[in-house]
């Protein structure tokens, strides 16, 4: 993994894709032959790609399923040519008999598009990989074989349903033995989701995130784009004509952060995370994180609520630089974590409303107000709610932007 190590704290760490395959959608039968393969992936490299996922099997809708002895003698050489040469390889498969050769032959990653729902060995391969060689496992979300008019695109809120399923098949990963600091996970933006869906998904990548795993994204030429594109005069129609949308994407995903993208145009990625990295800054990391601030308020639906008050507990992550704070060691260059608290508790025990929505809005309005804050996550629990369940708490959780920060 030493291009994707090296990346660290760099930006997100960029897959390019290299289809040894006959009928991809956008590149398919450029790089049949293995040497035309090997010498593509030279390029993608020098282009700024950290790993090279190299697949043998179309996964676009509606294309042919390959014989495994045919996918095999696509993919191998050109794996084993391009590791050889010191290049961090993924194999693009949804079959177990084909990662795990991949594996021996030098791939580092496999890339599930089925998260283990295609194959059933799959787990057990990714496992062994996982133990024997370092390898990661990615997880895309799947719903079955992708069918061209996404006849399975009935997800009632998409963002939950392909979290919740995600989430399922890293546990079942993680059963079969892969370790969970291996595992990363794709949204499958195209895979049984209309265009509309694979926003909703993008706006909401944070609930993603919040599983806790690294999360990887893959737009690169697809129709989401050309849906989000067919307005725009000269835009062109083709995969192809979505080279640029794609590097927007991976800019923005880069900003939402992104583990890492998947695309075929590695070179205009790389330029757009550069800038995207640019214009964010150095600093964009810096955080002040208060966790646990209890507060006692009288927030709620119920009168009795209203009458006796309860608990209510918040964290708040503030993102700030904090490096001129740090070189002086000047608590004025930064915000006062203290006073941030007091702040917070007047806030939150002030004006008893209805929701804790209200209440987390309302705390991350305040912390954007101090000076230098660009961002506040705020979360608000309220682990004593009058809900007649045993439960361990509910909470909501905020994240807001200053504009003009
Ligand atoms: N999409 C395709 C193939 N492999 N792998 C991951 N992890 N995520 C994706 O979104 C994904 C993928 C289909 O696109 P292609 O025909 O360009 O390879």
């Amino acid at each position: 993994m030493t291009g994707a190590a090296a990346m660290a704290g760099t930006g997100p760490v960029i897959l390019g894709v290299l289809n040894t395959t006959p009928d991809s959608f956008s590149d398919g039968g450029d790089y049949l032959d293995a040497e035309r393969a090997t010498a593509r992936a030279r390029e993608l490299t020098a282009a700024g790609a950290h790993v090279i996922d190299v697949g043998g099997e179309s996964t676009r809708p509606g294309a042919t399923a390959v014989p495994r002895a045919e996918e095999l003698a696509r993919v191998l050489p050109v794996i084993r040519a391009i590791a050889a040469a010191g290049a961090a390889v993924s194999i693009d498969t949804i079959h177990a008999e084909t990662a795990e050769a991949a594996v021996a032959a030098g791939a580092r990653f496999i890339n599930d598009v089925s998260g283990g729902l295609h194959d059933p060995e799959m787990l057990t391969v990714a496992a062994r990989a996982s133990a024997e060689h370092d390898s990661r496992y990615i997880i895309g979300h799947w719903r079955g074989i992708p069918d061209p008019e996404h006849v399975r695109s009935n997800y009632g809120d998409v963002v939950r349903e392909v979290r919740d399923a995600l989430a399922a098949r890293a546990l079942a990963a993680i059963a079969a033995g892969v370790a969970p600091s291996h595992i990363v996970i794709d949204p499958g933006l195209g895979f049984d989701k209309t265009g509309e869906q694979c926003w909703e998904i993008l706006r909401r990548l944070g609930e993603l995130q919040e599983l806790g795993y690294p999360v990887l994204i893959g737009a690169s030429r697809k129709r989401m784009l050309g849906d989000a594109l067919a307005t725009v005069p000269g835009a062109g129609s083709g995969p192809l004509d979505r080279d640029g949308a794609t590097a927007v994407v991976s800019a923005l995903a880069s900003r939402a952060g992104a583990w890492g993208v998947r695309v075929h145009d590695v070179a205009g990625t790389a330029a757009a995370i550069a800038i995207e990295r640019a214009w964010a800054g150095p600093d964009r990391g810096d955080r002040i994180t208060l966790t646990g601030l209890e507060v006692f308020a009288h927030h709620g639906v119920f009168d009795f609520e209203r009458e006796q008050g309860q608990r209510f507990l918040i964290d708040a992550e503030v993102s700030v630089s904090l490096r001129a704070a740090a070189a002086g060691d000047d608590l004025s260059n930064t915000v006062h974590y203290g006073e941030l608290a007091d702040a917070i508790v007047a806030a939150v025990a002030a004006d008893p409303v209805d929701l804790i929505e209200t209440v987390a809005e309302r705390v991350a309005e305040l912390a954007l107000g101090y000076p230098g804050v660009s961002r506040a996550r705020v979360t608000v629990h309220k682990p004593d709610a009058p809900i007649a369940h045993p439960f361990a708490d509910v909470a909501v959780t905020v994240e807001r932007e200053r504009s003009e920060a």
